[in-house]
């Protein structure tokens, strides 16, 4: 008998209690991620390997959308699946080619992936694909790219971000005046598709001509250098009146700025983030209202789909479909996307509370 061990650091699969829990309880995939488990490479033959690489560790976001895989898989047996949440601590534009490697070498049946660049991966993938293993680009795509990945599991349909933000700020700041957007990473590819969105519907849209983008920033995903970012911001034009923040580590990092700078009400502050790290800024009116989808259905939806392929022959191209559960039917569009939900969803104060203890 084979005694080939492996030990993984940053696995996943204890799976305990139902879909709610698990959808309402960020600490509990936390924990679940720092169970080390031993397996053997027999054992694993018998199982489907998913490998998940969020952005970077440490995210909040990626913990939520986590949460989805647990849930499909809790559904569909535990005993099934192998799972592995495992990436950068840092949203480089290439440090996530060591964790598809290890995919590589774990024999992964399909790779989630949450691409920190649109190119960087690219050879990477396609010695993935080359041996048999689907690679899936999550929570966006990578423009250009696209004929290196087997599909994208889009949140939602991503034309409608950039109108969506900047009517979000306008609302806001009475359509008219400075503002400024604090991204996450310069090579991030879907904070990049969102920034030329939001500039071309400022260009295009005679609604917004009174709105002056002063400058684009970077957090970076990490809630020190978004706070220092917004604090260089504040500092450097006296006169802004808001701020697009469509990260979810960035916009909470930069709603405490501006509470503490006691700016609170007088600067807009709004963008993407999860509920549960917005609430105590929805409430105390710090940020009126923000956007978001829901993270978990992408990884209950990518679970579904490596299943539909192993169990009854679905193979990812345009036009294939397959059932996820309690979701419904998803077909493959045209372009290699599969798309959550179309449009995202307004957090403010009628209903933060309802959601924030769900993701
Ligand atoms: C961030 C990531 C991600 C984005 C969410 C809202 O943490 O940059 O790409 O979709 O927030």
């Amino acid at each position: 008998m084979r005694k080939n061990i492996l030990v993984i650091a940053l696995i996943a699969v204890v799976i305990a209690g139902g879909l709610a829990v698990f959808w309402a309880s960020g600490d509990k995939a936390r924990d679940a991620q720092l169970i080390v488990e031993e397996t053997s490479t027999e054992e694993n033959d018998e199982k489907i390997i998913i490998h998940f690489i969020p952005k970077n560790l440490g995210n909040p976001y990626y913990e939520a959308l986590s949460t989805g895989f647990y849930d499909a898989i809790s559904e569909l047996g535990e005993d099934n699946f192998k799972y592995v949440y495992t990436g950068p601590q840092t949203a480089e534009a290439d440090n996530q080619v060591e964790f598809v490697k290890k995919a590589i070498q774990d024999k992964a049946d399909a790779i989630f992936i949450a691409a920190n660049s649109n190119t960087a991966l690219n050879s990477t993938f396609d010695e993935a694909r080359g041996k048999g293993i689907r690679v899936y680009i999550i929570n966006q795509d990578i423009p250009g790219s696209e004929a290196h990945r087997d599909a994208a599991i889009m949140p939602v349909n991503f034309d409608k971000i950039g109108g969506a933000q900047i009517e979000l700020l306008g609302e806001q700041i009475g359509y008219e005046g400075q503002f400024a957007i604090l991204s996450a990473t310069v090579d991030a590819p879907d904070q990049n598709t969102w920034v030329s969105l939001m500039k071309e519907e400022l260009k295009n849209n005679p609604k917004y001509q009174k709105m002056e983008l002063l400058e684009v920033v970077y957090g970076d995903d990490q809630a020190e250098k978004s706070a220092s970012e917004a604090k260089a911001l504040l500092s450097k034009y006296p006169e802004m009146k808001g701020m697009v923040v469509p990260t979810a580590v960035g916009l909470p990092a930069v709603c405490k700025v501006v509470r503490e700078s006691g700016l609170s009400g007088r600067i807009k502050i709004t963008g993407l983030a999860l509920p549960s790290e917005m609430a105590e800024f929805v409430l105390d009116g710090t940020c009126e209202g923000f956007q978001l989808w829901n993270p978990p259905y992408e990884g209950y939806m990518g679970v579904y789909m490596v299943w539909a392929e192993k169990k009854e022959g679905f193979v990812p191209r345009p036009g294939a479909k397959f059932t996820a559960r309690k979701l419904g039917e998803y077909t493959i569009q045209p372009n290699g996307q599969i798309l959550t939900l179309e449009d995202p969803m307004l957090y403010d104060k009628s209903n933060i509370e309802r959601y924030s203890v769900l993701f």
